[in-house]
């Protein structure tokens, strides 16, 4: 990455996560905001998770989003060992339709947070945009930019339903 760091960490418990998590590192292309897309398993490579975590703010991330399914322990335990703001995306599960996914990512205990979005491709996408406003504070061109993703989204909503869309 030519000695640049990159804004946001998208990791993910698996590569079956993928499908979903690929609208949260699509809406970041969109945006230009750098990102790196990981799978860091919570269960089958802890040890990848520590590595991950504790090194990911020296390593230059300024948000992670991380997106798992079932029992879902990654957004947790990445927010508890990182300091950066971690928003979790609950993948939809087969068994359960995520709702496990949700309840593991949302129910944090007082002193450790995540920002726990909608299951499934709203809340990937809509953690990306929240990782895309948290940058924004500190950056005017990304804040254009995402002034304008809105404009177009206002833009491309009809007045009224048409029967052939
Ligand atoms: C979780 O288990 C992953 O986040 C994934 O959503 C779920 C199922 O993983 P696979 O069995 O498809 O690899 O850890």
């Amino acid at each position: 990455m030519d000695g640049k760091t990159v804004d946001v960490a998208v990791i993910m418990g698996s590569q079956s996560d993928w499908a979903t998590m690929k609208h949260a590192a699509d809406i970041l292309d969109q945006l230009r905001i750098s990102h790196s897309d990981q799978i860091v398993s919570a269960h089958r490579t802890p040890e990848r998770l520590f590595d991950f975590a504790k090194g990911a703010k020296a390593a230059g991330f300024k948000v992670v989003i991380a997106g798992a399914g079932g029992a879902a322990h990654l957004p947790g335990m990445a927010a508890a060992l990182t300091p950066l703001p971690v928003f979790g995306v609950p993948v939809q599960s087969k068994a359960l339709s995520g709702q496990d996914s949700l309840l593991s990512i949302v129910q944090m205990p007082a002193g450790i947070p995540v920002g726990t979005l909608a299951i499934g491709r709203a809340g990937a996408v809509n953690a990306a945009l929240l990782a895309a406003a948290v940058l924004a504070l500190h950056d005017e061109e990304l804040s254009k930019r995402l002034d304008a993703f809105r404009a177009n989204q206002t833009a491309g909503v009809a007045d009224h339903p048409r029967d052939d869309a």
